[in-house]
């Protein structure tokens, strides 16, 4: 259904099964036995973790713990409700060459996932990153590449109809500014409106998936988020399959908390989209292990992202990116931070466990 007002997370009995729209459809997550008196375990939210390192072609030096690590596919099952492929549903692993698709690396995550009931978040289709050299090339005519985007989509989504049941369809396609990014190959050579086409193709392929727009440095009210609720606003009103709003929220303990990260999400639910935490973590600069200062300050960021989600009824589901810390994307891409995840590098859970599973009503 285009642009429904999702009905949010049925409330049933303590102990039984919970649902969580889009999330759930071929899989629902067994509750915890909420605290009757917790006003944040009135529902659930679903909290997934993406995987990393299988199927990763850039990086070379990269960890493959989902194969390799026993130790971390258990974190993954004793932490966790739900799972994206942090790398693995990207152009450049799914897509390698224009007539050869590569699922394998998806398809064991998928099948984990589904093993133990945990459902999936699918990333990324319309996006400037990780693109692999054939389609960057600039060898096509426009019509190529518009059929070239639109066999990708309807080949992905449909390969996993049923299976995957939330897409962030556009990734990152506005700057900081509000405006068309146009390093987004698609969107520099076809405009705006391919956004639409990809969303369409994938409600096609898929029609019960819920579709998002996803992005960072949209987590407060502000010029970019500004831009979004806009776009959505301008898709909706088209009848463009948009269902959901991802904010992926990859914080540091160095910049101003987004105060208004409640109102913020409000005002996208007010449109009658699904919000998500799509890709949470919270680094910090380090010289050393992570101060009990640090790691205190990092505890409560992750509270008040839950607080603020639990906040907001079409908030749904929170997805912590790259746990444990040892195989987090952040040193790797911002020197000298790190320590970003609930987890320390060998899965220990930090302060910020702790203060997510309490805002999130799993603990007392
Ligand atoms: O975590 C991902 C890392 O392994 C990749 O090397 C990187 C390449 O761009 O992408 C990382 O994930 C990104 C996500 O797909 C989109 N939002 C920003 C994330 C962190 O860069």
């Amino acid at each position: 259904m285009i642009g429904r007002r999702h009905p949010g997370v049925a409330v049933l009995l303590a102990g039984v099964l919970l649902v969580v729209p889009g999330l759930d459809r071929r899989t629902t997550v067994t509750a915890a036995t909420p605290a009757a008196t917790d006003p944040a375990s009135a529902r659930r939210v679903t909290l997934g973790s993406s995987v990393v390192g299988f199927g990763h072609l850039l990086g070379s030096g990269r960890a493959q713990p989902f194969v390799t690590d026993p130790a971390y596919r258990q974190l993954l099952l004793d932490h966790f409700d739900g799972l994206t492929p942090e790398n693995q549903l990207k152009w450049e692993v799914v897509h390698p060459v224009q007539d050869r698709y590569d699922f394998g690396p998806a398809d064991a995550i998928v099948a984990f996932a589904e093993e133990h009931g945990m459902p999936v978040r699918g990333h990324a289709l319309l996006w400037h990153n990780q693109n692999p050299a054939w389609l960057v090339a600039d060898r096509y005519t426009d019509d190529e590449l518009r059929d070239i985007l639109r066999d990708h989509v309807t080949t992905v989504v449909g390969r996993y109809a049923g299976r995957i049941g939330q897409w962030d369809v556009a990734n990152e396609i506005l700057d900081d500014a509000g405006n068309a990014r146009s390093e987004n190959p698609f969107i520099a050579r076809l405009g705006m409106g391919i956004v639409a086409d990809a969303f369409r193709w994938a409600h096609a392929a898929d029609p019960d998936a819920t579709l998002f727009l996803n992005d960072y440095n949209v987590e407060a009210i502000g010029p970019k988020s500004d831009a979004y609720l806009a776009l959505a606003r301008d898709l909706l009103a088209e009848g463009v399959p948009v269902g959901g709003f991802g904010v992926q929220g990859h914080l540091a303990l160095q910049y101003p908390f987004p105060s208004t990260l409640e109102a913020n999400l409000q005002r996208f639910a007010d449109l009658g989209l699904e919000l998500a935490i799509t890709e949470l973590d919270v680094r910090m600069r380090l010289a050393g292990d992570p101060t009990d200062t640090q790691l205190t300050a990092q505890a409560d960021i992750y509270r008040r992202v839950a607080e603020a989600c639990l906040a907001v009824d079409a908030c749904t589901s929170i997805t912590l990116w790259g746990s444990p810390d040892a195989y987090s994307w952040v040193p790797g891409f911002f020197a000298g931070e790190g320590a970003a995840t609930p987890f320390d590098a060998d899965g220990t859970p930090k302060p910020a466990w702790d203060a997510l599973q309490e805002a999130l009503g799993r603990i007392e």
